[in-house]
C-alpha cells in the first residue's frame, strides 16, 4: 500500500549535491516565468510585433513543458533525457529562425531565408541526435557534420543574406539583429561544448567530467529567455518611436 501511494504521489527527491537536477528545476521555473511575461505583454504592442512576442513566448513555453518532463526524467533515472532534449530543440530552434525572419521582414526578407535557416538547424539537430542517442561510437563524426550546419547558420546571419537585410533595415532592427547574431555565435557555442563533455571522442576528459546537461541547461536559459528579451526590447523601441 505504501508503495502504491508513493507511486501515485511521486515527487522524486533532489539531493542537495545534485547540481544537474537543480538546474533542471530552476530552468523549468525560469521558462514558465518567461512565458507568462511574454504572453501577458503581447497586447502592449501593435500587430506587427505581436507575432514576434508570441513566438518568443512559444519558445519558452515549449521549453517549460519539456523541462517539466526532463526534470522528472533526470530525478527518476539520473541520466540525460536525450529524447526530450532533442524534441524540445527541434521545435524551438526553428522558431528562433522564424524570429530572424520576422524582424527582417521590414527590410523585405523572403520566406526562403526562413526555410534556409530552418533547414540548416534541422540538419544540425538531427545529426547531433544521431551522435548522442543513436550512434555514439561515431559521435565525433556526427558532431562534425552538426558543427558544419551550425556554421552555415552563423555565416548566413553574420555575413550572408540576413546580414545584408539587417543592414538595409538600419536603426533598432539592425541593432537587435546584431545582438541575436552574438547569441548564436557565443550562446549557441555552449551546446557543442556540452556535447563534447558528454560523448566519446578525442576531446574526452577536457571538461573535467562536468555533466553535459549542466551546459545544455545553462545555455537554454541564456539563449531562449535572452533571445526573447532582445525581441521584446526591439518591439518596445519600435512602438515608442512611432
Ligand atoms: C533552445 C535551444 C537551442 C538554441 C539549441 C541549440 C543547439 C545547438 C546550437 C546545438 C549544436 C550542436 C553542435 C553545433 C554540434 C554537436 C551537436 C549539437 C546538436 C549539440
Amino acid at each position: 500500500m505504501n508503495n502504491l501511494i508513493s507511486l501515485i504521489a511521486i515527487a522524486p527527491k533532489i539531493a542537495p549535491d545534485d547540481y544537474v537536477g537543480f538546474t533542471f528545476f530552476i530552468g523549468c521555473m525560469a521558462m514558465m516565468a518567461a512565458s507568462a511575461f511574454f504572453f501577458f505583454s503581447m497586447n502592449d504592442f501593435d500587430r506587427k510585433w505581436k507575432t514576434s512576442i508570441l513566438v518568443s513566448g512559444l519558445i519558452t513555453f515549449i521549453a517549460a513543458v519539456h523541462y517539466w518532463y526532463m526534470r522528472d526524467y533526470w530525478a527518476t533515472n539520473m541520466e540525460s533525457p536525450t529524447f526530450f532534449r532533442y524534441v524540445d530543440w527541434i521545435l524551438t530552434v526553428p522558431l528562433m529562425c522564424v524570429e530572424f525572419y520576422l524582424i527582417l521582414k521590414v527590410a523585405g526578407a523572403k520566406k526562403s531565408l526562413m526555410w534556409k535557416l530552418i533547414l540548416f538547424s534541422v540538419v544540425m539537430l538531427v545529426t547531433g541526435y544521431f551522435g548522442e542517442g543513436v550512434d555514439p561510437e561515431n559521435a565525433q563524426i556526427w558532431g562534425l557534420i552538426s558543427g558544419i550546419a551550425y556554421f552555415a547558420i552563423v555565416y548566413e546571419i553574420w555575413l550572408g543574406g540576413a546580414a545584408k537585410l539587417a543592414k538595409s533595415a538600419g536603426g533598432s532592427v539592425q541593432k537587435a539583429h546584431k545582438i541575436l547574431c552574438w547569441f548564436v555565435l557565443v550562446g549557441w557555442a555552449i551546446y557543442p561544448v556540452g556535447y563534447m563533455a558528454g560523448t566519446p571522442g578525442w576531446y574526452e576528459g577536457i571538461f573535467g567530467g562536468l555533466s553535459m546537461d549542466i551546459f545544455y541547461n545553462i545555455a537554454d536559459a541564456i539563449n531562449k529567455i535572452g533571445f526573447g528579451l532582445v525581441i521584446y526590447n526591439l518591439a518596445l523601441q519600435q512602438s515608442e518611436t512611432k
